[in-house]
């Protein structure tokens, strides 16, 4: 799988993606990052990339020329996606992210300064892709997000196979606590359980730990998702529980 960032600070990249599970993928040959300095793709002395907003307004806005030449260079076919990463666009969560990771490239424009002219998004970009509800100062970062969250889905990019299969939001649940050593840390203990050796409770467990958790801090993933029976009894308890304090 290959993703092509389109960037004016292609060497914000270099740092993120030269350690860890992103560039031994890279070092493997599992996925290709090619990062394209949108500069590269103008035609002006200036390299001119923004210029100031139709309409007035403070700031400056991306130019279409540059984006929609550096798309038309890099693209290896009309299939490939291409997402300009913007506040205005569909949230990322791991289904998009394994979505992202069925392709065989992926293109990426990150915007800068008051944004993006909108012909970009209207004749250019499959769609438009957010972190969150909170405007950085660049795409860049998002960018990194889509890319780190979307190569674990690539086999062998993540060690454990099922690691991913089992990934907490897979299963619409938050994930359960991790513990390691030392067992006691200024009287701050790790559940027994864990030590127990006796898997079928370490399981029941975390089950229930992660379900408490979801409850509390996500219900909403609990609403979307249907309940086994045994889960239900193990919520229950909890609920109670929680009525009677
Ligand atoms: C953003 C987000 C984001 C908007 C103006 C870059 C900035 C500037 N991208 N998720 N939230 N982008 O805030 O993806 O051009």
């Amino acid at each position: 799988m290959r993703f092509d960032i389109i960037t004016i600070f292609p060497e914000m990249f270099e740092a993120i993606f030269s350690g860890g599970v992103v560039n031994r993928a890279v070092e493997k040959g599992l996925i290709e990052i090619h990062v394209h300095n949108l500069r590269d793709f103008t035609t002006d002395k200036h390299k001119q990339v923004d210029d100031r907003p139709y309409g007035g307004e403070e700031g400056m806005v991306f130019k279409p020329e540059p984006i929609f030449a550096a798309v038309e260079r890099i693209r290896w076919s009309p299939q490939t996606p291409v997402y300009l990463l913007s506040p205005q666009g569909k949230k990322l969560d791991f289904r998009l992210a394994e979505e992202l990771s069925g392709h065989s490239q992926v293109i990426l424009i990150c915007g800068r300064y008051e944004g993006v002219d909108e012909r970009v998004s209207e004749n250019l970009a499959t769609d438009e892709i957010s972190i969150g509800d909170y405007i950085l100062t660049g795409g860049e970062l998002a960018a990194m997000v889509v890319v780190d969250a979307a190569v674990r889905f690539i086999p062998g990019v993540v060690g454990k196979e099922d690691s991913v299969r089992h990934d907490s939001f897979f299963e619409g649940r938050l994930d359960y606590p991790q513990y390691t050593r030392p067992r006691d840390f200024r009287g701050m203990k790790v559940p027994p359980v864990l030590f127990s050796g006796d898997h079928k409770k370490i399981d029941a467990w975390r089950r229930k730990q992660a379900l408490e958790k979801t409850r509390q801090r996500r219900p909403d993933l609990l609403e979307r998702r249907t309940l086994s029976p045994e889960d239900k009894k193990r919520l229950d308890p909890i609920q109670d529980e929680r009525k009677r304090r």
